[in-house]
């Protein structure tokens, strides 16, 4: 899907993590890791492929970021869907479902807590 970066939303985390796009619609897809630029704001999870990607993203609307709207997701620590470490995963009511893993442990366990956070404020408003 494609998403808007901007309209006052506050990003809260920017980091390169490792992403796998697993199911789109409930449906399976072939799994493949690759490192993504990943911005966190108020409501959604932005991917880029790169950190320069984003700069250009807002400043040109029509260069709009794949991302995940946050609201009503699910987020899990998962060891079956992955032989990595450290894997998250993202469930969003819609049925498409990404993992985001880093190697260094306390980074992902700062994304994972951010997110649900996030996920948490948005259902309670
Ligand atoms: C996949 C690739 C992934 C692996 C996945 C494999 O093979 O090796 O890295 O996931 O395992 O199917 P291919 O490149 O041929 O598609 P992990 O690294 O997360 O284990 P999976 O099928 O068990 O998900």
């Amino acid at each position: 899907h494609n998403m808007d970066a901007s309209v006052g939303l506050q990003p809260v985390l920017k980091e390169y993590l490792n992403k796998a796009k697993i199911a789109e619609g409930g449906k399976k897809l072939r799994k493949n890791w690759t490192s993504s630029w990943v911005v966190l704001s108020s409501s959604q999870l932005l991917f880029y492929k790169e950190s320069k990607q984003e700069a250009v993203a807002n400043l040109k609307p029509s260069c709009r970021p794949d991302g995940v709207d946050l609201c009503g997701a699910a987020i899990e620590w998962t060891t079956e869907k992955s032989s990595r470490k450290n894997v998250m995963q993202i469930t969003t009511p819609t049925g498409d479902e990404f993992l985001l893993q880093a190697d260094h442990f306390p980074t992902i366990c700062k994304w994972h807590d951010t997110i649900k956070k996030t996920v948490d404020s948005l259902s309670s408003r």
